[in-house]
């Protein structure tokens, strides 16, 4: 590894360029720093031991007028860069998972304040979620009111609108059935993505014709 600080005097335009930063422990990590305004586009690598975690950690350090807008993650589904006010971009591990409990050590921090406190099978805010399926749900384990639940059924016509509160990047599938008691439920459809805008997605039924009761899943 390779850890270490680079300081700059003046302002950083990155030109496409790649970073490579090394990570050599949950807090140590290699660093730019610069009085000056960073401002570009850049692909940032990132190079660790498999047990190290990085949460919220400072990666490049600049003047108050940067912009990270153009500064990407290598592998975006394991690492997400976000700016803490205008100065600094930070870096975080989004599968790290030191208790092995299938919820990340991010989300585990950012509900419970702590990398291994949130039980799997617990259910603090009582609405019937587990927080395990609260992570994959993308809801907010502290909050009754965040659930995968359907909000309203409507009938437009001879169709028939469903609604349920989603989560933007989350994909749903609808299953029906006819009679509760008899039979099994089917998939009327799948891969529906949320909405990116709305705390909620519409799925048409067309033309149902008869009775249907509906469940919502995760996709
Ligand atoms: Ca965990
Ligand atoms: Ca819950
Ligand atoms: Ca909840």
């Amino acid at each position: 590894m390779q850890v270490g600080t680079l300081t700059f005097s003046d302002l950083i335009r990155f030109d496409d360029a790649v970073y490579v930063c090394h990570i050599e422990e949950n807090e140590l990590l290699s660093l730019i720093m610069t009085p000056g305004d960073v401002t570009g586009s850049a692909i940032v690598e990132l190079i660790k031991p498999d047990d190290v975690i990085p949460l919220w950690q400072v990666i490049i350090d600049g003047g108050a007028g940067s912009d990270f807008s153009g500064v990407t993650a290598a592998t975006a589904d394991d690492w997400r860069l976000e700016s803490s006010g205008a100065v600094s971009l930070l870096v975080t591990d989004l599968r790290g998972d030191s208790d092995e409990d299938e919820m990340p050590d991010w989300w585990e921090v950012t509900y419970f304040g702590d990398r291994t406190a949130a039980d799997p099978d617990g259910d603090p805010d009582r609405d019937g979620f587990i927080n395990l399926h609260e992570y994959l749900a993308g809801t907010n384990p502290l909050d009754p009111d965040s659930l995968l639940k359907v909000t309203w059924l409507r009938p437009t016509g001879d169709d028939l609108d469903i609604s349920w509160l989603s989560v933007p990047g989350k994909q749903y599938r609808i299953d029906g059935r006819t009679n509760l008691v008899t039979g099994n439920w089917s998939l009327l459809t799948n891969a529906i993505p949320a909405s990116a805008t709305d705390a909620f997605t519409v799925w048409r039924h067309e033309d149902p014709s008869t009775r249907f009761f509906y469940r919502i899943k995760l996709d």
